[in-house]
């Protein structure tokens, strides 16, 4: 093959594999010991030096040390409700720094969007998906729409990567890496392994109350009565649906691909 059409190929294979990013957020752009500006609502939340714990350079660090006050971290990836998604993939990775106090769950959740400057990841009607990390032992809940769907392991004294694919349509699979996932149904990887995948879609109540296209926003949330400390970075929000450029861009980069091979014979 030639160079060009290497370079063709590239870029197509580029297309195909990177999903439209819809919120990225490393922390490196922050200095240690300030609060994190890209979110939408956050409280007790702190830059920190990640490196031995969620890996290196900075990270976020959740600290909920209190029985009385609450921690979280939040942000809108649409721009608004009309803007909302139908299927979404999120990936982060989480630590547990174990404090000796720690009680209750560190939730992870998902949404619809909010303008709401505090968290909103409290309450099963706000999550339509969620996880909930046990702060005293490596377990974590799925949980879709208030529903307990089962539990799962994550390590304690490590770093976690947590991916979750979520399709929120009442009417349409999508392609995600483990295939197609179905209608109403989600699938969560930690550290590249399936732990759990399931499907709710019990008549009108969709996984997304009943929207089909419900997703905008996510969120870190520790309850008032919990106490814990997590550290978060590297969150990826994708959207799981091709736009329609990236389609066209698809269907340009393969016409080109067999332009260059027939002008080469
Ligand atoms: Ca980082
Ligand atoms: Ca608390």
């Amino acid at each position: 093959m030639k160079k060009r059409e290497l370079m063709v190929v590239g870029l197509l294979l580029a297309s195909m594999s990177g999903y439209s990013a819809l919120y990225t957020e490393n922390f490196s752009s922050y200095g240690i010991g300030v609060q994190p500006t890209n979110t939408t609502a956050k409280l007790n939340v702190l830059i920190i030096n990640g490196s031995g714990t969620t890996g290196s350079g900075n990270a976020a660090q959740l600290t909920d040390n209190s029985a009385s006050t609450a921690a979280y971290l939040e942000s809108n990836f649409a721009a608004n409700e009309a803007g909302e998604y139908g299927a979404v993939s999120i990936s982060f990775d989480i630590y547990n720094n174990q404090l000796a106090s720690s009680a209750g769950n560190m939730t992870f959740g998902i949404g619809s969007y909010s303008n709401n400057a505090t968290y909103t990841m409290n309450a099963n009607a706000t999550r339509y998906f969620n996880l909930e990390f046990a702060s005293a032992a490596g377990t974590f809940v799925l949980r879709a729409n208030g529903a307990n769907l089962g539990s799962a392991t994550y390590n304690l004294g490590a770093s976690n990567h947590i991916e979750v694919f979520v399709n929120d349509s009442e009417t349409a699979g999508v392609g995600y890496i483990g295939g197609t996932l179905g209608t109403n149904s989600f699938a969560v990887y930690v550290n590249n392994s399936l732990v759990g995948v399931g499907v709710k879609g019990l008549g009108a109540s969709a996984l997304s109350a009943g929207e089909s296209d419900g997703l905008g926003r996510f969120g870190f949330y520790s309850a008032s009565t919990s106490i814990n400390q997590f550290t978060v970075d590297n969150i990826v929000v994708n959207n799981l649906i091709p736009e329609p450029a990236s389609i066209g861009l698809l269907l340009i980069g393969g016409v080109t691909v067999l332009f260059l091979r027939r002008r080469n014979r």
